[in-house]
């Protein structure tokens, strides 16, 4: 089997390449692990920055977006019983979106059949070669049988326990926290209409959202924490402590809980992004703590810098933009693993005093000063993407 661009992985990272390649008029075959229904299924990321929406908009990928999801203009701090608004539209002009990444995933595969390019299901790439080539290959498995995808260049879009990340052989840039998160989904309307972060005594928790009959939760809890002991009425009770605030009409809607499970938090850089005809791309090349909901917004942007790169090339043969694919995405990548580091180090309880100090003293700088504040907010909402190509297909 041959291609241009042998994309592996279908998450976020592989759909939306696969598509701004498309429009460029060039070809990729897009390999897959998993079934279609395991991938539509799998509950993740739901905050979508202002730039990510914006972009998905100008190539066409935001129909059901734009009909089904929940603009957001701000965000709550909540420590010491109130709640500390963050005006994202009023400091920033801009706003984010609250919409599943498992949606967003099923929009992009419906786009992707429709233009007929292969997206090949239950097809794990088993490994890489011949990366310093101009003939790169992925080895895969399909219907049993060992095949071969040879490629002018390969995108590892596959995440973090891809096979392309290892082959990158880059050098890793890493941290972990002493906590993880443990996440909810239930069928319950959401209490605020607004995210709400919080900082308590017993450990950070969080209130967002999928639809209006949705709500996903998270409490932070131990890494090794094992979920049996956290029966549904334990979880609404610790939600119920730690979202408490001193307003007589505030209630923790609560219903039945569809799906829970514990993720740890942790931030992995790869540096660099590159090696031969190798790109990595989103979780594959690096892992933001969830805490700034940044994961599925910084695979976005690998991948447009990685699509304008692949244009020049096919266009004029020049392999100068993909050159500098690497350096481009990790200064983003930086910016956003302080952001999330620092985000995550202000809400999660530590077992040190002095910390505690530190943090309601952070929390309380950012929710008094508007300079603060206006930074958070940028950020928040979403530093700016770069411009997609010019499609060279008008008809789509
Ligand atoms: P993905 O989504 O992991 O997709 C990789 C795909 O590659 C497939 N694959 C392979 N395919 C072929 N051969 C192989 N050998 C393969 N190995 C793996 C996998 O099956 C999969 O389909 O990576 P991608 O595309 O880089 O996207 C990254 C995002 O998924 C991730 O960063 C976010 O989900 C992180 N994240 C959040 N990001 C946000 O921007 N906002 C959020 O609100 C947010 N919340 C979250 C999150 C991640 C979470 N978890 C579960 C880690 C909340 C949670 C709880
Ligand atoms: C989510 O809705 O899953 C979510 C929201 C905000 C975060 C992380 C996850 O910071």
């Amino acid at each position: 089997m041959r291609t241009q661009v042998a994309i592996v992985g279908a998450g976020p990272a592989g759909l939306v390449l696969a598509h701004l390649l498309h429009r460029q008029g060039i070809d990729s075959v897009v390999l897959e692990r998993h079934t279609r229904e395991h991938v539509e299924r799998r509950i993740r990321a739901g905050v979508l920055e202002h730039g990510t929406v914006e972009l998905l908009r100008q190539v066409g990928l935001a129909g059901r977006l734009d009909r089904e999801m929940m603009p957001h203009h701000g965000l709550e701090l909540l420590f010491d019983r109130i709640g500390h608004r963050i005006d994202l539209t009023g400091l920033t002009g801009r706003q984010i979106a609250i919409y599943g990444q498992h949606e967003l995933v099923k929009d992009l595969i419906a786009v992707r059949l429709a233009t007929g390019r292969p997206l090949l299901f239950s097809a794990p790439a088993q490994g890489v070669s011949d990366l310093d080539t101009d003939h790169p290959v992925v080895h895969f498995v399909q219907d049993g049988r060992e095949r071969e995808l040879r490629a002018d260049v390969i995108a590892g879009c596959d995440g973090f326990h891809g096979v392309t990340r290892p082959a990158g052989a880059g050098r890793t840039y890493d941290r972990d926290y002493p906590y993880a998160w443990l996440g909810v989904l239930a069928e319950a309307a959401p209490s605020s209409p607004e995210l709400i972060y919080a900082y308590h005594a017993n450990g950070f928790a969080l209130h967002s959202m999928r639809t209006p009959e949705i709500t996903r939760l998270y409490l932070q809890v131990a890494p090794d924490e094992d979920l049996a002991g956290w029966p549904d009425e334990r979880i609404w009770a610790e939600l119920a402590t730690r979202l408490y605030r001193d307003d007589p009409a505030w209630r923790l809607t609560t219903g039945p809980i569809l799906e829970k499970g514990v993720t740890g938090l942790r931030s992995v850089v790869t540096e660099p992004m590159q090696r031969g005809r190798l790109f990595l791309a989103g979780d594959a090349a690096h892992i933001v703590p969830a805490t700034g909901a940044k994961g599925l917004n910084l695979a976005v942007a690998d991948v447009v810098v990685l699509a304008a790169g692949l244009a020049e090339f096919y266009a004029s043969g020049s392999e100068r933009r993909l050159a500098g694919y690497s350096q481009t995405c990790l200064a983003r990548v930086w910016q956003v693993q302080q952001f999330s580091a620092w985000m995550t180090g202000m809400l999660h309880r530590d077992p040190d005093p002095f910390t505690h100090r530190l943090q309601r003293a952070q929390l309380r700088n950012l929710t008094s000063s508007t300079v603060a504040a206006t930074w958070f907010a940028e950020i928040y909402a979403g530093l700016p993407l770069p411009q997609p190509a010019p499609s060279l297909s008008p008809s789509r």
